[in-house]
Parts: structure tokens; sequence; C-alpha cells
């Protein structure tokens, strides 16, 4: 199968490391193609990265269908575009923090999430409640680290997360960590060595979770709101995507 990873920002860096961890993780059968939006923010740390990463991510969906695409992961924690990017295909769409919530609910009763900001902790809570998990997780912790700090090397990022992983297995009263950043995908056996919980990770967790889909034969359904978009006119910028309403 052909999966499709997409690292909403537009940090090459971000997406090679994503891709690696992917690749390892991935079945001998799987494919991995990472890539990212042409345009927009380097990293996603707020609302206003999150809607403008998103116009870049439908593009990607929109490229990965002419190239025999499989399955899509969105490689950010908050998901960007997730429902959109899903009315653009029939092929299953999975997001890492979506992905990561599933896994960990699988083999805990309660987890908490280590992230990047307290700033973009409130996306998690947003998508916590949205999909149904906010009984789940117990808190959602921040490293404080920006983004980008975990593509430099010698940075304190490591350090930061696993300081704050330690302080969830201790105050929080749970069975497992979600690690909340698409730049996270290569620490979690570094960071479950040290602390002795299971973590749980997107990138990796959404990989494995669009080769089950696929091996059942799901895809994203087109019947009610997931169906193509509606036929109709786009302006301006937005003019090329006039003509994808068709069915494909
Ligand atoms: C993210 C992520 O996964 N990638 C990015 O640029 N921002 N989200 C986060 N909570 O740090």
């Amino acid at each position: 199968m052909r999966l499709r990873i997409i690292n909403p920002n537009t940090t090459v860096a971000m997406t090679h490391k994503i891709g690696e961890a992917a690749r390892r993780i991935a079945a001998p059968g799987t494919t991995i193609v990472a890539t990212q939006p042409a345009d927009g923010p380097v990293s996603i740390e707020g609302h206003f990265d999150e809607a403008i990463s998103a116009v870049g991510v439908m593009e990607e969906v929109l490229n990965g269908e002419k190239d025999a695409t499989d399955a899509y992961v969105i490689a950010c924690f908050g998901d960007p575009g997730l429902l959109a990017a899903r009315e653009l295909t029939r092929a299953p769409v999975i997001g890492i923090a979506e992905a990561a919530f599933h896994m960990a609910s699988l083999i805990s009763t309660r987890f908490s999430v280590v992230t990047t900001l307290s700033r973009t902790g409130i996306i998690a809570e947003h998508l916590l409640e949205q999909y149904g998990f906010r009984h789940h997780c117990r808190r959602v912790r921040a490293a404080e680290i920006p983004v980008l700090d975990l593509e430099e090397d010698g940075s304190s990022a490591l350090a930061r997360i696993i300081e704050e992983c330690h302080r969830a297995r201790d105050e929080d009263g749970i069975g497992a960590i979600v690690l909340g950043c698409g730049g996270m995908a290569d620490l979690t056996e570094t960071i479950s060595r040290e602390v002795g919980l299971p973590m749980i990770e997107g990138v990796t967790a959404a990989v494995k979770l669009a080769e089950a889909l696929v091996g059942l034969g799901l895809g994203t359904s087109k019947h009610g709101d997931l169906a193509f978009p509606r036929p109709k006119a786009f302006t301006g910028r937005f003019e090329g995507y006039s003509n994808l309403t068709r069915e494909r």
C-alpha cells in the first residue's frame, strides 16, 4: 500500500524525520511518501498557524489523489483540516492526535498528553472533547519548548520532555503517555526507556491504524458529510478548486 504522510508545516527536516519514523514502523509492503505543503508556517503553534496549514494539507491530499494513494496521515498534533481532507478522498485519512488517543485508550484507562507549548495544549484539549476522549485523558501537559527546538541538535527539548513525562507518571495517576507533536516521532523509545511507561506517539500509531484500515478494505465513507464537496465555483486564488467537485 502507498501511505502519504503529510507534515502540515513546511520544515523539510521535520518531514524527513517523520518519514523515517514511519518507515521504521511500517509493514514490509507499505511505501511511505512523506510530504509537506509548498507554502505555510514553518511550525504550527496556535490557531492561526493551524488554519493556514489546513489549506496546504488539502493541496497535499489532492496531489496524493493523482499518486494512487491508499491512505493518508496528517502529521501534526492538532489534526489540521482532518474532516475537510476526508471529503476529498475515498482513502482513509488519519490524524496523529486521533490515532494516539485511540491507541492509548486501548492499553490504559487513563493517559496524559505531553505536548510542546501550553499555548497548543488547548488544541489538544479541544480534540479530546471532540473525539470523545475527555474522560480518558487526565491532563494535557506542556514541556514549554517551541516546535522547532525539536529539530536542533543539542537543544534541551528532549530533557524537558522527559522531565514533564516523569511528572505526568508521578502525579497524574495514569497508565500511558501520549507524545503531542509530530516532531517527537523519533523520541518514543528513548523516552519510554527513561520513564518506564508505555509512550504512544501519533505518527507511528497512525501508520499502524492506516495499515489496519486498508487491510480491512475500509476507506472514508462517502455517505453523509464526508461525501465529496458540493459542486460550486471558487473565486480568486482558490479558483482552481472549482473543478475538484466532481466525484473521482
Ligand atoms: C505541532 C506538530 O505536531 N507539528 C507542528 O508544527 N506543531 N503541534 C504541537 N502541539 O506542537
